[in-house]
């Protein structure tokens, strides 16, 4: 049992990351935990005038910050990085608290910043242009990278903080001032990142004001950012109906946009796979964070030479799997969000069954309160890919489907909107090469012999079709946040033109 509240259990661990904001605010925007369902904090919201402020304040700080030489910029990301470390608990603590996760999936989620802010800060010395090879004699032609403006950067609650820092980190080395507007549902943790944050900033010394700002409150903070000309970038993580609205608004005014939107992300398990390592990686795709990842593993085609090998066995598995309250047992399935996300699953289930599936878990667990959305995970047996198994549903569901061929599969793996992360169980080279091939998955990430979630920032992080096409965190994905400049320099006396013009005066 927690020894005291859990509200008073809040305060506490936002003041060791040092939040100074007022926690009891009469009439404030109410944070509630999933944990118990209880009113954890109650802020004093941003209005869309402090928007502007926060917009403008990053517009000048970035007319200094991009002088600013990168390996230096990179210098405020490495402290930022040691104050990570040293508050690792607390902010794991304070994302299990809003988000409902496991301690271990909670730290896991703080370690993913600390790792891209390493990534970054060796980034900081290797932002490189090309230099091309030129048609004309006695020029030279390359290409620099120069900071982009001001990026404002959209969160979703089931990661609320590492996709922040995915974008903040490069953003920052690539000479970027960054505006958060974190989900209404979990603006503690960005509090608790901002002062963490502000104490990287103190060590640092002579950072312009305003390189990092936080706007708690609703949705229309968000659109001040969409729709501000001074915001050249927007980093929107969501579904994919917030990616539709955002897309063609930023789109409209010429601005750039990452989007990081739904995935219905599948799995699938060959004759020769290794059933035992299949099995324990579709268990945490399916079931880890309680189904709320965008990449959780939510379909799974099993051949029909393994399926009565593999299905009874994961069934035995979601009946075992400890569902509980995750500050006070080691429960492996946290909470749900909110009644809304255990709503959406009861339908989903219905429907479901009503086209001929057989529902196995899915009921609600009394771990707490009325207030609490405690759930078993659901496996769900159905004999076609039809109805909601066809769109995501933010809960653990995994719905599971017989196969014969491998080339019928792949078809029916890509024929769904989104397109964020794939995986294939399987020892057979032709088959593993053919996933990951043309005619192969259709997603941003496709995995062999692991499961689709616990991507490692090193790797470029998105999807395609309705996951919205862009890319965070690892590979190349820091050019986004720069603008790049074709040079051409003619060190020669005479001035040839491209493509043999002549035009002689
Ligand atoms: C998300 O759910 O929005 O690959 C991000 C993963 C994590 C990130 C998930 N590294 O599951």
């Amino acid at each position: 049992m927690l020894s005291k509240p859990l509200s008073a259990l809040t305060a506490e661990t936002l003041e060791c990351c040092g939040v100074t904001a007022a926690l009891d605010v009469e009439g404030g925007m109410q944070v509630v935990s999933p944990v118990t369902g209880e009113v954890v904090a109650a802020l004093a919201t941003h209005s869309t005038a402090d928007a502007a402020r926060a917009i403008d304040t990053a517009a000048k700080a970035f007319r200094d910050w991009r002088l600013v030489p990168a390996p230096r910029r990179g210098e405020l990301v490495r402290l930022y990085a040691e104050e990570l470390r040293k508050s690792k608990d607390e902010l794991g603590r304070m994302v299990s608290i809003e988000a409902g996760k496991s301690p271990s999936e909670g730290l896991g989620e703080v370690q993913e910043m600390i790792d891209i802010c390493d990534f970054a800060v060796g980034l900081s010395r290797q932002l490189y242009g090309l230099t091309i090879a030129t048609e004309r004699p006695g020029h030279r032609m390359m290409e620099t990278w120069h900071p982009l403006g001001v990026v404002g950067i959209i969160t979703a609650f089931n990661f609320p903080c590492a996709p922040w820092c995915w974008n903040a980190a490069l953003a920052l080395v690539c000479g970027d001032p960054v505006i958060w507007k974190p989900s209404e549902k979990t603006p503690l943790t960005a509090l608790a990142c901002q002062a963490v944050f502000e104490r990287a900033i103190a060590r640092f010394g002579d950072a312009p004001d305003g390189l990092s700002q936080v706007l708690v409150g609703g949705p229309e903070l968000g659109e001040a950012l969409v729709d501000s000309p001074k915001v050249a970038l927007i980093s929107a993580t969501g579904s994919t109906r917030m990616g539709r609205i955002v897309g063609p608004k930023v789109a409209a005014r010429f601005g750039k946009c990452i989007l990081e939107l739904g995935g219905n992300n599948a799995g699938i398990v060959c004759p020769s796979a290794d059933m035992d390592m299949a099995l324990r990686a579709i268990a945490f795709g399916a079931m880890g964070t309680a189904g709320q990842r965008c990449t959780t593993m939510r379909r799974l085609f099993v051949h029909e030479s393994i399926y009565d090998q593999l299905v009874p066995a994961l069934k035995k598995a979601y009946a075992s799997v400890t569902v509980g309250n995750p500050l006070e047992s080691s429960a492996l399935v946290g909470p749900l969000i909110d009644k809304a996300a255990f709503d959406g699953m009861q339908t989903a289930l219905k429907e479901a069954a009503e086209l001929g599936g057989s529902v196995h878990g899915g009921q609600r667990e009394a771990v707490e309160g009325e207030a609490a959305y405690y759930v078993k995970p659901a496996l769900v047996e159905m004999p076609e890919q039809t109805g909601p198994v066809l769109r995501e549903t933010f809960a653990p569901i995994l719905y599971v489907m017989k196969y014969s061929d491998f080339d019928p599969v792949l078809e029916l793996h890509n024929d769904v909107g989104g397109g964020l992360s794939s995986s294939i169980f399987t020892t057979d080279l032709r088959e593993m090469e053919t996933f990951l091939s043309a005619r192969g998955s259709d997603c941003g990430i496709a995995n062999v012999n692991i499961g689709t979630s616990g991507a490692e920032i090193g790797g470029a992080f998105g999807g395609e079709k309705e996951t919205g096409g862009g890319r965070e965190s690892g590979s190349d994905a820091w050019r986004a946040y720069m603008r790049r400049a074709t040079n051409t320099i003619n060190y020669s006396s005479e001035l040839p033109l491209a493509q043999g013009v002549v035009f002689d005066i």
